[in-house]
């Protein structure tokens, strides 16, 4: 009988994580081409963030939930380009002058200070239509059609007013505001980071074959490892910025931010974190032995130092 999958010892989540990223960097580069010169300014924009790094964490989850759901990371690798296709124009459009104005990502300069703001904002368009298409033309044929379509409606919900844009809508109304509470927190978050690890493994399971049962115990898997995320990234920021008093600051001493740590202490915020993860894994109990990466990543996603 497959015992509490969480305790297997065996599991090597640095292998996989390594040996699925390799797979995922491969798809990510095919999948953009210079194919003409009218097209190389526009494509390099889209290439040059796209390619940039970063953990991948997203298409790992989609093809993680597509192998625990039956089937092969091959069905869901379309889908997982096109999640980091997303999550990549998400970035660009965060770090322009209009929201963040941030001139460094992943370590390197911004997609507006290379390409300028006006290709800047294009690549991201292009990279969010590119997603689209990506999943509805590479998806291998032999995975019915009605689940590639509800892949696509799931990915779509994921970017609009009830996904990103509006988390992030609500994120700038904000900011700045006194009396931000715990819900508006949790909705912002639930948005912004949330919907689009949802839709991650959501997708992936659909394609593998889950039932509907099933892709919704994802989902919960999902939506509590977002906040658990977002909970730990403003724990690493109190940390990191700790760390740097006295040096240059960290983003979390802008004391206009509502954030985790503030509303429930340090020490409350990783209890909060805890329970998050808990809630996660005990999302995914049907899925026995199969589910060991999922768990394995919601554990790494509190750990994490990055
Ligand atoms: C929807 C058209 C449209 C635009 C996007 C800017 C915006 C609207 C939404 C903001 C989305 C955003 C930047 C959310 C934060 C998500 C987040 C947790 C980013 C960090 O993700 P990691 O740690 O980063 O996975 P790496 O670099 O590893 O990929």
């Amino acid at each position: 009988a497959a015992a509490s999958a969480s305790s297997l010892p065996t599991f090597d989540l640095n292998k996989y994580l390594l040996d699925k990223k390799d797979a995922v960097e491969s798809a990510l580069d095919a999948s953009l081409q210079v194919t003409s010169p009218q097209v190389a300014k526009i494509t390099e924009s889209m290439r040059y963030s796209l390619l940039a790094g970063g953990k991948r964490i997203r298409p790992i989850m989609c093809i993680a939930a597509c192998e625990m759901a039956g089937g092969t990371a091959e069905d869901a690798m379309a889908a997982a380009v096109a999640l980091e296709m997303i999550h990549t124009m998400s970035l660009i459009h965060d770090d322009l002058p209009s929201m963040d104005n941030d001139s460094l990502r992943r370590g390197k300069p911004t997609n507006h200070v290379i390409y300028g703001e006006d290709v800047a904002i294009l690549a991201g368009d292009a990279l969010l239509s590119t997603a689209f298409e990506h999943v509805a033309k590479h998806t291998p044929s032999h995975v019915p059609a009605e689940r590639v379509v509800s892949v696509i409606a799931r990915l779509a919900a994921s970017v609009g007013a009830t996904g990103l844009a509006g988390g992030q809508v609500m994120d700038l109304e904000c900011e700045g505001k006194k009396g931000v509470g715990l819900e508006e927190l949790t909705w912002i978050h639930t948005h912004k980071t949330a919907a689009l690890l949802k839709v991650s493994v959501a997708a992936g399971a659909i394609l593998g074959g889950a039932s509907a049962e099933e892709v919704e115990a994802c989902e919960t898997y999902a939506l509590d490892i977002g906040l658990a995320f977002q909970v730990a990234d403003d724990i690493l920021d109190v940390t990191a910025s700790t760390e740097a008093l006295g040096k240059t600051a960290g983003k979390d001493l802008n004391m206009d931010k509502t954030t985790y740590p503030k509303l429930l202490g340090l020490e409350g915020s990783r209890e909060e974190a805890r329970r998050l993860v808990g809630e996660a894994k005990a999302a995914l109990g049907r899925f026995g032995g199969r589910a060991a990466p999922l768990l394995a990543i919601a554990d790494y996603i509190v750990e994490r130092k990055n």
